[in-house]
């Protein structure tokens, strides 16, 4: 009989016509893979591969980065800058001199008369590091206003503040490696699978090749969790409790690492006074976990030797989100895991360079992690930059989920708003949307014009995408790793950094001070700046970067590779150099489901698509896997409530409604629905969105809402077409 290969037809790739590939690194997650760009003979991107030497991803590419090459030229990108008297007007194409002039002129005309920080700068995870720390210099040293942030308040200002109660500094200090050589493996709300493919990968290969006990907190049974040898669905918002019991069983039975405590942390004593109220038995009332599970975990945790965790924003977006970061810290600390092989607290991060600019944007503070607050720090970087110390604020202005309200109130009266979507991605769309409709100037810089908050603007400025730049990202793990300038920039778009440098050349301040055109001499500042400190990116440049595939932070001038791991040696960044151990009390103050919002809403994101799908909305299959914004719901609760799979339902919340497809799945219980976020007029409308008090980032997985039948199941489907952008 004929079997096999020859009765098959092959798969057949057509010849795309490479006639070169060129080194980058992806412009999506910042799990920060590899990729080469195949251009043929005119020079045009046709195909995207993983890089085969690549530590990161080692050949690999989830479905993002294979499509990546697409969307240079891809629909709504921004041709040429534009301009308008009122956002409700056409608006006329400019010539770049217009639309920065007027720029300028607008953000003197509203410091002038109302006061510096009346307008507010609010940037992203999304630019490179080069373009990052420019904008800092030009946000803080020329036009000085300290209502500057960036949607990293939307995503890891409860990482970022947990790690410096924690350790007394951000820096994640552990690496993917550690899945190498760890003995147990705790993931709490992240979904790898389908957020961090390649991260999930690099995992799987570790556990096949070494069994380890695997635990995965997630309310939902993701797919993630459908892998866990336990998996713990947790209380929507109350994983802070879970670990305070755990930390408690792991204390009250002597499982702890006690050296590695006396050694290296301080604040023992009130922390062990705090958890001793939360023995299993009262946790388990709180978090929905019972017991004896609390127990066994605990246990397996704490006698696993080496033990790690990770999160990401089922941690994160929550009113306890960095009281949950020092928690699992505190866990780590308690049981000796910091710094070592496969022990440690390893925040997964969102954006390709949310770590950039966490490094180097001043948003939160001065370039290479240095503070407002202290004097030295703003010293160094008054006399570097050149412009007097006094010109620096001496504390932080408000966070991006305060600026919003201070629009609200009056308070800030313009906005330049650079590469994030708030009409999407902030909670309350009808407030954001009055809110933005209140600026006398709003300028959007984005890749796409027709990004949903460019419709309040007065000036819209097209950037340059990805590959048609050069610079750097930072990824999950440190590595600091280049895009090299593929493509030329899209029509007459214009890479961030050339627009902050011709922003800067219209403040007087601005033309008295350096402001490096290349991203070669503005990498040399951040050389030069962070020589010698935990942050050290003195031993990288651009050549050895790529030569290596990227390179950890710290890499001192010298030293051939960077570092896998912080903490090695127990000394931490607060002034005594112990981490400190944290009491956590918990109060729970989230909306809940009552009787007349009888669900939780649970938010968050499906492998093909990216956020507000700018991008993946318009690219090749992403946007065919699915088009229309949907539910996952329990069987059992649409059963009650007369609800069918693939019809319409209609959600209603305390702030507004949204029209979906139902999509029934037994991944969510019955008191809950789960939301992809990445569809504009839908999730955000429902979501409230409180407030971690720490880190002001807003809790978008946990608001209340009430579920019925559309009755015109036709009109919905109509309307739901209509409503898709893309
Ligand atoms: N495909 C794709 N990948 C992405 C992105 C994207 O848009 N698309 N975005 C990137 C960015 S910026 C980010 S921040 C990351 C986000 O990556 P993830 O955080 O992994 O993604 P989410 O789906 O937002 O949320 C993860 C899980 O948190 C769970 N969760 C909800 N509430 C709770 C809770 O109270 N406790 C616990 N323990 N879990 C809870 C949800 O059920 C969900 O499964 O992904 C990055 N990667
Ligand atoms: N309900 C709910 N809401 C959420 C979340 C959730 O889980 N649930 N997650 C939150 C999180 S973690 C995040 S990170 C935010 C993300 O929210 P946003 O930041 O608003 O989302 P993006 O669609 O990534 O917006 C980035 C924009 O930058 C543009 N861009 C890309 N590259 C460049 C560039 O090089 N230069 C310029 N100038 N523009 C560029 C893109 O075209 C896009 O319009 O959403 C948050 N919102
Ligand atoms: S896993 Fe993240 S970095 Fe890697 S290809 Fe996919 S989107 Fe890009
Ligand atoms: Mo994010």
């Amino acid at each position: 009989m004929l079997f096999g290969r020859k009765k098959k037809n092959p798969i057949k790739i057509n010849d795309k016509g490479v006639v070169e590939w060129k080194y980058t690194t992806c412009g999506y997650c910042s799990t920060g893979c590899s990729i080469e760009v195949g251009l043929d003979a005119q020079g045009r991107a046709v195909a995207s591969r993983g890089v085969a030497d690549a530590d990161v991803n080692r050949g690999k590419l989830c479905l993002k980065g294979i499509f990546e090459h697409e969307l240079f030229e891809s629909a709504g990108r921004g041709r040429v800058p534009l301009m308008r008297d009122k956002p409700w007007q056409e608006f006329r194409e400019v010539s770049w001199d217009e639309a920065l002039d007027r720029t300028a002129s607008e953000i003197q005309r509203i410091q002038g008369t109302y006061g510096r920080d009346a307008f507010a700068i609010v940037s992203t995870g999304q630019i490179m590091t080069e373009e990052f720390y420019t904008l800092g210099k030009l946000a803080r040293g020329v036009i000085g206003t300290n209502n500057y942030d960036g949607n990293t308040t939307l995503c890891m200002s409860s990482a970022v503040s947990g790690y410096k109660r924690s350790f007394g500094s951000d820096g994640p200090p552990g690496c993917y490696e550690d899945f190498e050589h760890t003995e147990c493996l705790m993931a709490i709300g992240s979904n790898l699978p389908e957020q961090h493919p390649v991260i999930f990968w690099r995992l799987k290969q570790a556990m096949e090749k070494r069994k380890f006990p695997f635990i995965v907190v997630d309310p939902r049974v993701t797919m993630l969790a459908q892998m866990a040898d336990i998996h713990l669905p947790v209380q929507p918002g109350t994983d802070v409790v879970l670990l305070n019991s755990m930390a408690h069983v792991i204390l009250s039975e002597g499982l702890e690492d006690r050296a590695y405590i006396d050694a290296h942390t301080t604040g023992y004593d009130e922390f062990k006074a705090l958890i001793e109220r939360y023995d299993p038995e009262y946790a388990s009332r709180i978090c929905g976990i019972d017991a004896d599970t609390i127990r066994n975990v605990a246990r397996i945790y704490a006698r696993a030797g080496k033990a790690m965790t990770i999160w990401t924003m089922g941690i994160n977006q929550s009113t306890h989100g960095s009281d949950g970061v020092v928690a699992i810290n505190n866990l780590n600390l308690i049981t000796g895991n910091i710094g070592k092989p496969g022990g440690t607290s390893l925040s997964i991060t969102g954006q390709c360079n949310a770590m950039g600019t966490r490094e180097w944007s001043s948003c939160s503070g001065l370039p290479g992690y240095r503070l407002l607050e202290r004097e030295e720090d703003r010293k160094t970087i008054a006399d570097f930059w050149g412009i007097d110390e006094e010109f620096l604020p001496k504390k932080r202005g408000l966070f991006q989920t305060d600026i919003f309200p201070a629009i609200e109130t009056g308070q800030i009266k313009g906005m330049w708003i650079i590469a994030t979507n708030p009409m999407t991605s902030m909670t309350n769309t009808a407030r954001i949307r009055k809110i933005l409709e209140n600026l006398e100037f709003l300028v959007v810089q984005d890749a796409y014009e027709d990004v949903e908050t460019n419709q309040y603007s007065h000036v819209y400025l097209p950037a340059s995408i990805w590959a048609e730049k050069k610079g750097c990202f930072t990824n999950t793990e440190r590595r600091v790793n280049l895009i090299n300038n593929v493509v030329p920039p899209y029509a007459d778009s214009k890479p961030d950094l050339w627009i902050f440098n011709q922003m800067a050349k219209r403040f007087e301040q601005g033309r008295k001070m350096n402001f490096p055109e290349t991203p070669e001499a503005v990498f040399e500042e951040l050389r030069q700046l962070s020589k010698g400190r935990m942050l050290d990116y003195s031993g990288m440049t651009y050549e050895k970067i790529e030569r290596n595939r990227g390179l950890q932070w710290p890499c001192t001038e010298g030293e051939e590779k960077g570092s896998q791991r912080l903490y090695t040696d127990g000394v931490f960044q607060h002034p005594d150099g112990k981490a400190k151990l944290i009491p956590l009390p918990f109060e729970d103050n989230n909306e809940r489901p009552d009787e007349e919002y009888p669900f939780w809403l649970n938010t968050g994101r499906v492998v093909e698509h990216f956020h507000t799908r700018t991008r993946t909305g318009k690219l090749g299959n992403l946007n065919k896997f699915s088009p229309t914004p949907y539910m996952e719901m329990n069987p059992d609760a649409a059963r009650e409530l007369g609800i069918e799979h693939g019809s319409y339902a209609r959600l209603t919340s305390r702030r507004g409604d949204a029209v979906v497809m139902v999509q029934l799945t037994h991944r969510v219980p019955p008191n809950m629905v789960f939301i992809p976020f990445h569809f504009h007029d839908c999730v955000n409308r429902l979501t409230l969105g409180l407030l971690d008090p720490h880190s002001r980032q807003p809790a978008f997985k946990q608001s209340a809402v009430r579920i019925e039948p559309v009755a015109d199941q036709k009109a919905a489907a109509v309307r739901n077409r209509a409503a898709r952008t893309y």
